[in-house]
């Protein structure tokens, strides 16, 4: 079958929904492909935490309402050492802001039923999806489904198909330069239907590892130990992730944790990796195709929505306006705020994991890094600023970044 769109969007991820939506919203046609089966897609627990820069782009496409009903706001959240608790007010080291935690499999819950109600191009369980021509100016896409061969033509492909997926590959090696860091350790997640043991997400570094406390909901938890990459989940039954968590996150809130049955229980590895360019001819990457963070700083999704608003701001202008600059700025701005929300990711991980070659000085040093910030309200507020999300670029270098961002400017006093 044959058929021809302006925008083939590759991935049914928060990035490829949301770039769709996006599209949808401004009158320019899409199809996504998705190698998975719905309800796959639908059942995978990621994510949890939203900034308000998320939030916004998920107004604009339409699909906030639940997001407003059931979505909780935070205004701070704490870090503990060696289960000695202390908070840091976000919202009032950031000029009011907060973030949003509701789950990244509401989410993409959200955005599904929003494309099915429109009747719009979302195919699941697309096998062989092969992109063609992208240096030429009619790229297409093919792709199996039903028992059938498809081809789309197309004007852009975005590659919204996550560290696993096709399109970055589809870049040739000499253009494309990756840069990436591997922790030697996981997270051992556990989803649970008891009530969170706080009303914010704790972040902890205990001498036995790093342990967090979040949520999906007041009625739903969910808990993330690390634990080393060899480690099997045959090994952890449900009693020993509590007793751990409750020592990791200390007396004040083991006192307040509900034991129960895990819904849901998974170890995840830790990973920094940047792809660069996110551009190549009329290929775009979005999301976790061009990069990953470690999920310390609550930045993977968020980066992913913040890539698809810059994608969708540029092929709007493009379809609109008949300017290609913002489509030819793409990859610089989207990296600018990228490898910030690396360097986060990765400062946030140092600080609060146990390495396994950490000696004793280095273990002084992230003691008296958590004293620092325990005392310090300006060392709180940077931590505030990144945690909340910064402004679309920031950026050391390039000029050509800041151009027309008056975020940036602004940045001290809105915070
Ligand atoms: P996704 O979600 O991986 O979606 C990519 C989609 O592409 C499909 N695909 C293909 N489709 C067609 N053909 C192919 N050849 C394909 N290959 C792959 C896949 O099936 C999939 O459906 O990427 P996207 O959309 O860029 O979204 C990124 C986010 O999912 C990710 O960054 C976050 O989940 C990361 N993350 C967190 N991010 C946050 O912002 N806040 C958090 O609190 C947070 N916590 C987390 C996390 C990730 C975690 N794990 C498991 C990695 C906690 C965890 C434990
Ligand atoms: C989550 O709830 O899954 C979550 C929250 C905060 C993080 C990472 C994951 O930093």
């Amino acid at each position: 079958m044959r058929r021809r769109t302006q925008v083939a969007i590759i991935g049914a991820g928060p990035a490829g929904l949301l770039l769709s939506q996006l599209l949808h919203v401004a009158g320019i046609d899409s199809i996504v492909l998705e190698r998975r089966s719905q309800s796959y897609v639908e059942g995978r627990i990621r994510a949890g935490v939203l900034e308000q820069g998320t939030v916004e782009l998920l107004e604009r496409a339409g699909v906030a309402d639940r997001l407003h009903r059931d979505g909780l706001q935070h205004h701070g959240i704490r870090l503990a050492l060696d289960g000695e608790l202390f908070r840091i007010d976000l919202h009032g080291l950031t000029g009011g802001r907060a973030v949003t935690v509701y789950g990244q499999t509401e989410v993409t819950h959200d955005l599904i039923q929003v494309h099915q109600a429109r009747g719009a191009a979302l195919v699941f369980e697309a096998s062989d999806v092969a992109l063609h021509d992208l240096e030429g100016k009619a790229p297409f896409v093919t792709y199996q489904a039903d028992g059938e061969s498809h081809h789309v033509d197309c004007d852009y492909v975005a590659g919204c198909d996550g560290y696993h997926g096709v399109s970055r590959p589809s870049i040739p090696a000499g253009i494309l330069r990756s840069f990436e860091k591997v922790y030697p350790f996981g997270w051992l997640g556990i989803l649970a239907d008891v009530p969170p043991c706080d009303d914010e997400l704790i972040y902890s570094n205990h001498r036995n590892g790093f342990a967090l406390a979040s949520m999906r909901s007041l009625t739903r938890s969910r808990y993330y130990i690390q634990v080393p990459l060899t480690e099997k989940l045959e090994d952890w039954p449900d009693t020993r992730i509590w007793d751990e968590l409750s020592l990791r996150l200390g007396p004040e809130a083991a006192a307040r944790m509900t034991h129960g049955p895990s819904i849901e229980k998974s170890i995840a590895p830790l990973r920094s990796f940047v792809a660069e360019p996110m551009r190549h001819g009329r290929l775009f990457l979005a999301g976790d195709a061009a990069h990953i963070v470690p999920p310390t700083g609550a930045k993977g999704l968020n980066l992913a929505a913040s890539d698809v608003g810059l994608l969708a701001d540029a092929l709007i202008s493009h379809y609109r306006e008949n300017s290609d600059a913002a489509l030819e700025g793409y990859s610089a701005r989207a990296l600018a705020r990228v490898w910030m929300a690396e360097r986060f990711s990765w400062w946030f991980t140092s600080l609060t994991h146990r390495f396994p070659d950490m000696d004793d000085f280095a273990r002084h040093m992230q003691v008296a890094e958590l004293g620092y910030i325990r005392a310090s309200r300006q060392a709180q507020a940077v931590l505030a600023e990144n945690y909340v999300g910064l402004p679309l670029a920031y950026s050391a270098r390039g000029s050509e970044a800041r151009q027309g961002m008056p975020e940036f400017a602004n940045m001290g006093e809105a915070g």
